[in-house]
């Protein structure tokens, strides 16, 4: 019991501020969400973010890659105000769009991608989250009515059946399983050589295919093949977001929960609810959507989960700002209440750096 931590996730630009709003809520933690790096190396700079390498008349490639400096820095500036890294989440998505799309640059992407994972392992950070949508993840309306007025997202298939193909042509199933079984049998020796934790996220919305691009996870089968049949390895784990898999249906969410749960293959937990699955559903706040999220989090206790959760979507309340500290403030409260709840009879620990 208390083994379970409590992370702010959603973060893109680390701040002070947001540093400070994390430990105020009792969070041992943060997660970056595509944090908005260079990519460049920054030995020569002096000043983060410096234009050292910003040469007039330079090459204006992007790289496709993350410096090992810079997650190092990110890494140290978290923890200097006494917290910890617990994850990066999603490289950008054109780092490796080709490697899912099969394309001719997939091989020079995945170099890319395993030179990235090399520093986000020698930069000691622990996780890196990733996911299969070439298309990324559909909502039909972001400003439909929640509780009290706030605003929130909902995905209604009906109004995009007919979407043209993002990507230039219908891509098949079988297509995307070859990119994804070529891709992850390259990175993941990587990721176990440097001590990295890949996690996997669902797709969102789960549909078999959105606007010509299937959408390979979107159940437990899935995923089970993924981490148990293609590529396992105590280094591949699930990025278990409760929020797309209640959109599955809340059978198959329960029964993923338990099942990886056990076999110590959830990573973290994207801690937030819905209310109705694929194809319509519309996000709500934590404490009234259809997971019973007192059930969800006693049974990852039970199941031995000793990761952590972060707030993932959340509605945007009134006069709330861009990151939604005032929403968030709510779903990592709710989180902490239900911790607090599952450990009665223990002290609630809710560490800080180890
Ligand atoms: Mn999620």
């Amino acid at each position: 019991m208390g083994r379970i931590r409590i992370a702010a996730g959603s973060i893109r630009d680390l701040t002070d501020e947001v540093m400070q709003f994390a430990r105020q809520l009792g969070c041992s933690g943060l997660v970056l969400n595509t944090p908005p790096l260079t990519g460049r190396p920054s030995y020569g700079s002096n000043a983060i973010g410096g234009s050292y390498w910003e040469r007039p008349g330079g090459s204006a490639d992007v790289p496709e890659r993350w410096d090992l400096l810079e997650l190092v820095q990110l890494r140290r500036r978290i923890e200097e105000a006494d917290l910890r890294l617990e994850a990066l989440e999603n490289v950008p998505i054109h780092f490796y769009e080709q490697a899912i799309l099969g394309g001719p640059d997939r091989d020079r992407q995945i170099d890319n991608y395993c030179e990235t994972l090399r520093n986000v392992g020698r930069a000691g950070i622990p996780v890196l989250g990733y996911h299969w949508m070439a298309n990324r993840v559909w909502r039909t309306t972001k400003h439909a009515k929640a509780r009290g007025g706030a605003t929130t997202s909902t995905f209604d298939f009906a109004l995009v059946a007919d979407a043209p193909p993002t990507h230039g042509r219908v891509y098949a199933e079988d297509e995307l399983w070859e990119s994804y079984v070529y891709f992850i049998e390259r990175v993941l020796p990587v990721a176990e050589e440097y001590h990295v934790v890949l996690a996997l996220h669902p797709d969102d919305p789960p549909l078999p295919m959105l606007a010509g691009m299937p959408r390979l996870f979107r159940g437990l089968e899935s995923f089970r093949r993924a981490v148990e049949e293609i590529a396992p390895s105590p280094n591949h784990r699930l990025n278990f977001c409760m929020g797309t898999w209640a959109e599955m249906g809340l059978d198959e969410m329960y029964a993923a929960m338990e099942y990886f749960g056990r076999k110590g293959k959830i990573a973290y937990v994207h801690f937030r609810n819905v209310r109705g699955t694929v194809p319509a559903f519309e996000e709500t706040f934590v404490d009234e959507g259809d997971v019973d999220c007192a059930r969800a989090v006693r049974l990852l206790d039970d199941v031995g989960f000793d990761g952590f959760l972060i707030d993932d979507h959340v509605p945007h309340m009134t006069d709330d700002t861009i990151y939604m500290h005032r929403s968030r403030a709510y779903a990592i409260g709710y989180m902490r209440g239900l911790m607090h709840a599952i450990q009665t009879g223990t002290t609630p620990t809710f560490d800080s750096v180890a």
